[in-house]
């Protein structure tokens, strides 16, 4: 399928979404985003793939929502059309496993972009920010709530009220990162992770994320209540056989997604 704004490509179960407006450093615009939106739920529904990264360029995840479009909204139009929820909220309806591969900035909803993966990887130059109070705005997608869980209270108090960016260092030390690899490595680097993660079995690979994501959206005892339900429900699996009987018989497992 031809996009304008991103890059799609698959190798193996691994799909790879680059977003690609290199001229204003990815900045979202509602183009890029029904893109996103759409290459994302494509993949979901695509057996072959078992995992997907975003990334972006060297210099940039993303820096932001489009703020030069952003700039001549009304309350009025943002209030009626109810302001770019509709293609940011894509993401979120997808079931397999998401990595964030950020290089360079990521600022604004580019940060909260890649806060809505499921995990972040980062390169050395990464750079990430809530810079939209400088604007005269405040975070408007997911950012007073995602990056508070990922860093705490201070650290994200900190980063929004002063705009002020945080490096790879410090987003990992935080909580917000997962791992971090040199710039010219980072892809290399997460494909493998992907890939990795592709060789899993999908429903069980799909059923941690439900189940991780879960953590963030309710009290303990239901949250454990919860992933006993889908541990239970492995044991409907092939799959669950299969790994366990290859165990046993110690050799490599072969897994259908079933
Ligand atoms: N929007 C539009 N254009 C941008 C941009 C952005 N966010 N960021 C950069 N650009 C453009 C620049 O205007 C410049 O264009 P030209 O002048 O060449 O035409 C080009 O990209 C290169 O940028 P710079 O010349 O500024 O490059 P530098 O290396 O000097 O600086 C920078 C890089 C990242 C520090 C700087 O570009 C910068 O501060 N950018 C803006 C960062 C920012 O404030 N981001 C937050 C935007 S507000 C919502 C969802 C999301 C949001 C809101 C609601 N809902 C679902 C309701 C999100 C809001 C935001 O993200």
């Amino acid at each position: 399928m031809g996009y304008n704004t991103i890059l799609t490509q698959v190798d193996g179960k691994v799909a790879t979404i680059t977003l690609n407006r290199p001229q204003v450093l990815n900045a979202l615009n509602d183009e890029l985003m029904d893109e996103l939106g759409a290459a994302l739920l494509g993949f979901d529904a695509d057996d072959n793939v078992g995992c997907i990264i975003i990334t972006g360029s060297e210099k940039a995840f993303a820096a932001g929502a489009d703020v030069a479009k952003m700039a001549k909204y009304s309350l009025q139009e943002v209030y009626r059309h109810d302001y770019i929820s509709r293609n940011w909220e894509q993401i979120r309806k997808v079931r397999k496993p998401v990595i964030a591969a950020v290089a360079g900035y990521a600022l604004g909803g580019g940060c909260e972009l890649a806060m809505m993966c499921d995990m972040i990887m980062a390169a050395d130059n990464a750079k990430f920010g809530q810079p939209e109070v400088k604007l005269g705005i405040i975070p408007g997608a997911g950012g007073t709530q995602r990056l508070p869980r990922a860093v705490g209270k201070a650290k994200a108090m900190d980063l929004a009220l002063t705009g002020r960016m945080m490096d790879a260092q410090e987003a990992e030390s935080a909580g917000l990162v997962a791992r971090i690899f040199p710039a010219a490595d980072l892809l290399k680097e997460v494909s493998a992770i992907a890939k990795n993660i592709a060789d899993m079995p999908l429903l069980t690979a799909m059923m941690v994320k439900e189940s991780i994501n879960a953590a963030y959206e309710t009290t303990l005892s239901e949250g454990i209540r919860f992933e006993r339900r889908l541990f239970h429900a492995c044991f409907g699996t092939n799959d669950q056989k299969e790994g366990m009987a290859a165990f046993v018989e110690k050799r490599p497992a072969k897994f259908t997604n079933s």
